[in-house]
């Protein structure tokens, strides 16, 4: 038995997602990639783009603007200053697809503008005005879901049938839009884990993501590096790369195309492994 073809259209490139494959995370926040003036911070983020691509990540998802939980929100300009001019230089320097990690639709424009194909927006394009600016962008969009916001969602996260509620939200935030215009091939979803859910939320999550892929796009996860991590291995927040890239092999044995990732070269080698055995 074998999967149809998918792709995922990411307005010039098409990834093939017959296979899954990794999106490597790339963090241009001040924490990040901190060398003292903003023209070195931005360099050594493009290197690491071009590292991760290198080691065979098919999306680089630049980011600007944490959504660790607790965090605050970051102003526009300082976001637009963080991500254009990282995009700008991966955009001549490698081949993969650019993600820009936002919710704001002025930065999904000047990032379109600079050569991103992939919006992945963790509030799913619900801000005014964002799923027009990610439509006109004629990129490809990653549907996340969340409950709460990024401040208070892990205060007291709460569902009668998580399964269901994600899948409820995201079939409802992939029909928004496809009636805005998003071409059933350029669009993504992602059930959020750690985005106001628990362990237990996030375990029955994983244990029964494929009732996910019943909504019909291609599912993205992000579990690297999370908490959760910690909380089932013990090990302290630096050593979440064994423990990630098994949740990430899982994932994708139980149907995610997309793995997010910071360790990119462990991911693609555990999803090698996850192909093999998923189309055999
Ligand atoms: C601290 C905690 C910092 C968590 C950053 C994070 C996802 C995402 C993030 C995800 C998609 C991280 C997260 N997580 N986008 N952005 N899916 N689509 O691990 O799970 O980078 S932020």
């Amino acid at each position: 038995m074998s999967a149809p073809p998918v792709a995922l259209r990411c307005r010039d490139k098409t990834v093939d997602l017959r296979h899954p494959v990794v999106m490597g995370v790339l963090n241009v926040t001040p924490d990040s990639f901190s060398d003292g003036g903003r023209f070195l911070d931005a360099e050594a983020a493009i290197r690491h783009g071009v590292r991760m691509a290198e080691e065979g990540a098919a999306f680089i998802d630049v980011g600007g603007e944490s959504t660790r939980p607790g965090a605050e929100p970051v102003g526009l300009e300082e976001e637009l200053r963080r991500v254009v001019p990282v995009i700008e230089g991966l955009r001549s320097a490698t081949a993969a697809v650019i993600s820009i990690d936002t919710s704001k639709p002025e930065v999904m424009r000047a990032a379109a503008a600079a050569g991103a194909g992939l919006i992945n927006d963790v509030h799913a394009l619900r801000a005014p005005g964002a799923l027009a600016a990610a439509r006109d962008s004629g990129c490809a969009v990653c549907l996340m879901h969340m409950q709460g916001e990024p401040r208070s969602m892990q205060v007291a996260p709460s569902y009668a049938d998580v399964v269901r509620e994600v899948q409820v939200f995201l079939a409802e935030r992939v029909a928004a839009s496809r009636a805005a215009g998003f071409a059933a091939d350029a669009v993504a979803i992602d059930p959020g884990f750690g985005f106001g859910k628990t362990l237990e939320h996030n375990l029955t999550l994983l244990r029964r993501l494929g009732e996910l892929t019943a909504v019909g796009p291609p599912l993205v996860v992000g579990l690297s590096r999370k908490s959760m991590v910690s909380k089932l291995t013990g090990r302290p927040e630096g050593e979440r790369l064994l423990g990630s890239v098994v949740l990430g092999s899982i994932a994708a044995l139980a149907g995610a195309a997309i793995v997010r990732a910071h360790d990119v070269a462990a991911t693609v080698e555990a999803l090698r492994v996850v192909a093999a055995v998923r189309s055999s």
